[in-house]
């Protein structure tokens, strides 16, 4: 199997100062490659927050014997009218995880507060809510993963009538996060203006949250709430460089 993961910025490389456009990660077979990166780069040139000038897809391959195998997570949904009934329920969710009601303010406002997007996601403390990782505004990048089984995936994404490119990927994503090692929860929502649902996940399941932002707005991210005493180094490798199959 070979890992294919793009990241395109507009202005320049992410590394030099680049506004992050889109990415994608995935795990396919050989033979599957070439049109995965086909795709890829057209969604990277056709992304609905603006055109991007730097385009990166990295092929890797990932012997078989390396990767772990994590469930899916159980999907529900919070019954939201407002942005700020969907923050409410953010705080209800993540609270729900164990994560404290200082931790969980302080990842909505991490997230309200900041004016671009990031390539990746930011660690706070679940407790204290302070920030963990040491990246800045690139954030740590969850990579090497992707759904054991496509074709039942979707099949079952379209029974429950939630089938879309940002429910696929956010469940395969959510699905490797929950399964770290230290991991409390996570909160996300979408950096594409069209798309205003996001989701807290935990090991125990991912809620779906309408209306985390309102429509038009760019800025989106991805908060992880981590336990006390984990090993952060162990974490961040986990997250990055694990591959991860999730099986439904
Ligand atoms: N690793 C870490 N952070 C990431 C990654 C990644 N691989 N990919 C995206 N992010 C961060 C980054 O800061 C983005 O700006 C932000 O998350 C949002 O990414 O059930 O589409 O890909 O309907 O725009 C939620 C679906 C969709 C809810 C989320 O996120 C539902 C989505 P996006
Ligand atoms: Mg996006």
């Amino acid at each position: 199997m070979y890992s294919v993961r793009m990241r395109a910025a507009q202005g320049g490389r992410h590394e030099e100062g680049g506004r992050h456009i889109s990415g994608a990660e995935r795990i396919v077979p050989y033979e599957e490659i070439e049109a995965m990166a086909a795709g890829m780069l057209q969604r990277a040139f056709s992304h609905t927050r603006g055109s991007a000038d730097f385009i990166s897809i990295t092929v890797e391959k990932v012997e078989c014997c390396t990767l772990h195998k994590v469930p899916l997570l159980p999907i529900s949904a919070a019954e939201t009218l407002t942005v700020e009934e969907g923050h409410a329920a953010a705080m209800q969710a993540l609270m729900a995880a164990g994560v404290t009601v200082a931790g969980a303010a302080r990842g909505i406002s991490t997230l309200l507060s900041l004016t671009d997007s990031m390539r990746g996601a930011i660690l706070l403390c679940a407790v204290t809510g302070e920030r963990l990782d040491a990246t800045g505004m690139r954030g740590i990048r969850v990579s090497r993963m992707d759904i054991e089984n496509e074709e039942e995936f979707i099949k079952q994404l379209m029974a429950q009538k939630i089938h879309n490119t940002h429910v696929r990927e956010a469940l395969v994503l959510a699905s490797k996060v929950a399964a770290g090692p230290g991991m409390a929860a996570e909160l996300c929502w979408s950096d594409d203006p069209e798309y205003t649902t996001g989701y807290v996940a935990s090991p125990q399941g991912y809620v779906r949250i309408p209306h985390c932002k309102s429509l038009g707005n760019s800025v989106g991210g991805r908060v992880f709430f981590i336990k006390p005493q984990t090993d952060l180094s162990l974490l961040e490798n986990y997250l990055q460089y694990q591959p991860v199959l999730v099986t439904i």
